[in-house]
């Protein structure tokens, strides 16, 4: 792997399979077949790793710092989002220095090559589009090697979406910054709202730095289908087509890239999606 590889994680919920293959389909469309990518899994079901090999994707299987024991348990049904906050300790990419990081709920309309040269510093991120930034607390305390830290929280600030993620793996590994990280994580997990992407945005705050909305374009934006390169279903997934819940963001280019991403799918896959349409209520 010498380019800048696009990471993926996944977890046991099936419906995150349909979601990969298009991410990575959509991803080979615009970067070429040979564009690196890896699919990082920390569980242990045979049939998501064949499924995996069958679609030719790379998978590593690693076993996370932050594991089961040490996520609360209201956060199990998302616990693949978490991973992507070791990837700088992955064995798979000892010596590669950037990696771009997506949700599986992306779909790749337009090339990357404009986000894959850029170096930030420590990471960059896009502007979330829906949550404004609250946070309880004015600032976050961990230990770490026996010495006493305080995070201060990043007032005045938006909050960075966690959905796509250009991470300068290489500076996160330097001085060991990534265990010291991990320790402000474990030690923090019950005063965050919002998953992973609440630990990336108080821990590294303003040193984030922020990509264009077209590298991460919720599908309900009007320009999403004219300019945007990364699509990122972050609301309804393309199959959540009736839940009320959802009515705000069914809107503008949704419909239009919901068949865009339909258009990636195989029969089989095609017909399960829509019991799945027809399942959302
Ligand atoms: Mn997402």
């Amino acid at each position: 792997m010498s380019a800048v590889p696009v990471l993926f994680c996944v977890d046991d919920n099936p419906r995150y399979l349909p979601l990969l293959r298009v991410a990575v389909r959509s991803l080979r469309e615009v970067q070429g077949v040979d564009a690196p990518c890896l699919c990082v899994y920390a569980g242990n079901d045979r049939s998501l790793l064949d499924s995996l090999e069958r679609e030719h994707i790379p998978c590593a299987r690693y076993t996370p710092v932050l594991d089961k024991a040490a996520i609360p348990q209201r956060f199990h049904r998302a616990i693949g989002a978490f991973l992507k906050l070791e990837l700088a300790l992955l064995p798979e990419l000892v010596g590669i220095p950037y990696c771009l990081y997506c949700d599986v709920d992306v779909m790749f309309l337009r090339p990357l090559d404009d986000l894959l040269i850029r170096r930030p510093r420590y990471m960059a991120m896009s502007k979330e589009q829906t949550a404004p930034f609250f946070h309880e607390h004015e600032s976050l305390s961990y230990t770490w090697r026996g010495k006493d830290y305080t995070v201060p929280m990043p007032f005045p600030i938006w909050t960075f979406s966690s959905g796509v993620v250009l991470f300068h793996l290489q500076r996160l590994r330097n001085y060991d910054h990534i265990h010291n990280f991990l320790a402000f994580c474990a030690q923090n997990l019950e005063r965050i709202g919002n998953l992973d992407q609440s630990l990336l945005n108080y821990f590294f705050g303003k040193r984030i730095e922020k990509l264009e909305s077209r590298w991460n374009c919720p599908p309900y934006r009007c320009e999403a289908a004219s300019e945007g390169h990364i699509i990122h279903f972050h609301g309804p997934k393309p199959w959540e087509i009736r839940r009320p819940l959802w009515n705000d963001l069914r809107i503008n280019d949704f419909w239009k890239l919901r068949e865009k991403w339909k258009s990636f799918l195989e029969a089989d896959e095609h017909n399960m999606v829509e019991a799945w349409e027809k399942a959302d209520a």
